[in-house]
């Protein structure tokens, strides 16, 4: 499974695109069954708030029910289609979003972002920036109030201008005002789908106003060269992304 041209310049113009079904229904059962053990017997109430800045069950980073929603399902190979090369992945990310009936007030809404540029809780100077997101859906976010990841379709371009002309290292501010401002589309899928997403585009999570834990496991995924030019990938979005550089944009879609 390979992507398109079109695929590829949907992405460029998009920073975004979705996979529906691609993780199989095993895949997915393998994970939410480790993650659920977890998440039921391991998880302290006050661990939330860290968990929700790293990882919920840290401990299952590196198992192969997790690693395997991105070697097996076809997303590793859909990531270096459009990277061209890419670092092995050694680490899933599960990120929870609670239901705030059960945990009132313990889950913030995370504020628009790109992921390692002036996080609030580092070094304004450090960067832990990466290529690729490839987001997983392991439960069902059937509607925008229940934790959806929300992101800014074309942000990617914006912020890759703000990062060249107004940005500098050291600056807290996660992006610039216009971006903030922004509500973003909500991600909502099924088990199963799978969401690549480049690293300059800013997204927003909220809280989940449903009875049950909205569950994503995340891959961060870069370019073989990318720690050594995290700062030039910030202003160039297409540096991490060779095979395309040289591609037109989709057409803007007309409502
Ligand atoms: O919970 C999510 O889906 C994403 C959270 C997020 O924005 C992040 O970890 O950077």
């Amino acid at each position: 499974m390979s992507l398109t041209t079109e695929d590829k310049a949907t992405f460029k113009r998009d920073g975004v695109l979705i996979r529906r079904g691609l993780a199989t229904p095993d895949h997915v059962r393998q994970a939410i069954s480790v993650i659920a053990k977890s998440y039921r017997e391991g998880m302290a109430p006050e661990d939330i708030p860290a968990y929700s800045r790293r990882t919920f069950t840290p401990e299952l980073g590196d198992s192969a029910e997790l690693l395997s929603l991105y070697t097996q399902t076809g997303a590793a190979g859909l990531a270096a289609d459009l990277l061209g090369a890419t670092a092995p992945i050694l680490t899933a990310q599960v990120q929870i979003r609670v239901p705030e009936a059960e945990f009132p007030g313990v889950q913030q809404v995370k504020a628009m972002h790109v992921d390692g540029v002036s996080c609030p809780h580092l070094d304004p100077q450090e960067l832990r920036t990466f290529s690729l997101l490839v987001g997983v859906v392991l439960s069902d976010i059937n509607e925008p109030r229940c934790g959806a990841l929300h992101y800014l379709p074309g942000g990617h371009i914006t912020m890759a201008r703000w990062f060249s002309e107004e940005w500098s290292l050291g600056v807290t501010d996660q992006v610039p005002p216009e971006i903030d401002s922004e509500d973003g589309t909500a991600f909502l899928g099924r088990p199963g789908d799978v969401l690549l997403m480049h690293h300059l585009v800013p997204h927003t999570v909220g809280q989940n106003l449903k009875p049950f834990p909205r569950v994503m496991a995340y891959f961060r995924v870069s370019h073989p060269d990318h720690a050594g030019r995290r700062l030039e990938a910030l202003r160039d979005p297409w540096l991490d992304y060779p095979p395309l550089a040289d591609l037109p944009f989709a057409p803007d879609v007309k409502e």
